[in-house]
């Protein structure tokens, strides 16, 4: 084994989390070493989020990185929730005055890989971690091996686990020392890119009897849709005429055409629908940060905001750790997430029993969900606390969250 390689902050995995916190963390004179086991080209393609709420958007830009988003990136004035073949609209700029930004999880990637490679700074892909040490007091440490079996250990005086649901990270903290928090939904959503202009100027989220179905977009001629589909659901059972003929039933509406323009399908999957919060989120010297802690349904697009927003709250801590060497911020970190993540959780929850059919699901929680759908679209104050909700809450100076 090659002599340990010493840095401030041993960052493992390269999503928007590693990623986005070594950036952060290099604007403040940080040094970090980012642990990532896929390749570039395989992290640069995972296809995930879409969403940016606003503040993430506005943090994006003051660090540099909003070019590409400014240009690429669609700005987002309201929803559309359609009930059966009911459509109405969510006006977010005017309830809220906030936009959000339909701009892919993976180009935000590109973009942070991009910079840190241009900066000429420590960015290993396929690189495996094979063991975590925060025992000592003093120092942690993470043994990775490489594509060629070569292994190395990284010295360091924090460990970022941003290392996803599935990472090691969150696995090295004995269980005693944590609460975990889960529950998993009865239905999942098979997801499609297809070559199509989008259906609609916005997302619509429909509620229908056959089951929920999302429209979203990735650019002018790339259409992101979902369908509510079972847990287990094959995506090899669903041919490509059978996912438009779907979609085209669940988003029949009064007055509108479904806008659906077939084109090629280059992209299927299945996503599980969970949610699942880990407390606290640290253990000695080691800080977990977005998927590794947390995650929320999709419904509520929130999964890759929350990630961005612990990593801006983190990075602060740090940053006044090595300036200063005060532990305070450090040690309230996990509370000051937490607050953020229990409020989307909360509104995840809600959209995701709002917009779903549940097989345990009687006529009366069918009437309760269209009067919800009904109070939403007629009381400007529940369109607004949505509105709110979805567009972000605001960070306060101290990044905690305003509620
Ligand atoms: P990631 O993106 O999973 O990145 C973790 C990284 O760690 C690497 N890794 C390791 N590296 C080294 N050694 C190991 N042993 C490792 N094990 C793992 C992994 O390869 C990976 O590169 O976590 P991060 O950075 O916390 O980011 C979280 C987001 O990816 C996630 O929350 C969002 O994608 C969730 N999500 C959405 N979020 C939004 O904010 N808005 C949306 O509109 C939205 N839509 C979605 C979504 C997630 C979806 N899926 C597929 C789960 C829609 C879908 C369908
Ligand atoms: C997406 O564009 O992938 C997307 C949009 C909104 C969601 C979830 C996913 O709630």
């Amino acid at each position: 084994m090659s002599p340990a390689t010493r840095t401030q902050v041993a960052v493992i995995g390269a999503g928007p989390a590693g990623l986005m916190l070594a950036h952060l963390l290099h604007e403040s004179g940080i040094d970090a070493i980012v642990i990532e086991s896929r390749s570039r080209a395989y992290v640069e393609g995972r296809v995930r989020a879409g969403v940016l709420e606003h503040q993430t958007a506005t943090l994006l830009e003051e660090s540099g990185l909003g070019e590409r988003m400014r240009r690429e990136g669609l700005v987002h004035r309201g929803i559309e929730l359609q009930f059966g073949d009911e459509r109405r609209r969510i006006d977010f700029e005017e309830l809220t005055g906030k936009t959000v930004t339909v701009y892919g999880q993976q180009e935000v990637v590109k973009d942070l890989i991009a910079a840190r490679l241009a900066a000429k700074l420590d960015l290993r892909f396929e690189c495996e971690v094979a063991g975590i040490d925060v025992d000592s007091a003093n120092r942690a440490a993470v043994r990775v091996r490489d594509a060629d079996g070569r292994e190395a250990a990284i010295e360091a005086d924090f460990i970022a686990g941003c290392d996803g649901f599935h990472g090691p990270s969150r696995a090295a903290i004995p269980p005693r020392d944590i609460t975990m928090y889960d529950h998993v939904f009865p239905f999942a959503w098979l997801g499609i890119l297809a070559q199509s202009p989008p259906v609609s100027e916005e997302l619509i989220y429909a509620n229908h009897e056959r089951g929920f179905a999302l429209v979203s977009m990735r650019s002018r001629t790339v259409s992101r849709m979902y369908l509510q589909c079972r847990n287990d659901e094959d995506p090899a059972l669903w041919p490509d005429e059978r996912i438009w003929a779907e979609l085209r039933t669940r988003l029949t509406a009064v007055g509108a055409s479904t806008g659906i323009v077939e084109g090629v399908i280059f992209q299927k999957g299945v996503t599980p629908m969970r949610s699942y919060v880990c407390d606290p989120m640290r253990y000695g010297r080691l800080y977990l940060a977005g998927d590794s802690a947390h995650i929320v349904p999709p419904t509520g697009a929130k999964g890759m905001n929350l990630a961005i927003a612990d990593v801006r709250i983190l990075a602060r801590a740090f940053a006044r750790y090595f300036a200063t060497g005060s532990t305070e911020r450090l040690d309230g970190y996990s509370q000051s997430c937490l607050q953020r993540i229990w409020q989307a959780q909360r509104f995840s929850t809600y959209m995701t029993r709002l917009l779903h059919r549940f097989e345990t699901h009687t006529p009366f929680d069918r009437c309760v969900q269209v009067a919800e759908f009904e109070h939403l679209t007629s009381s400007r104050a529940a369109a607004a606390n949505l509105a709110a909700s979805y567009v972000g809450l605001p960070y306060t100076e101290d990044a905690r969250v305003v509620a």
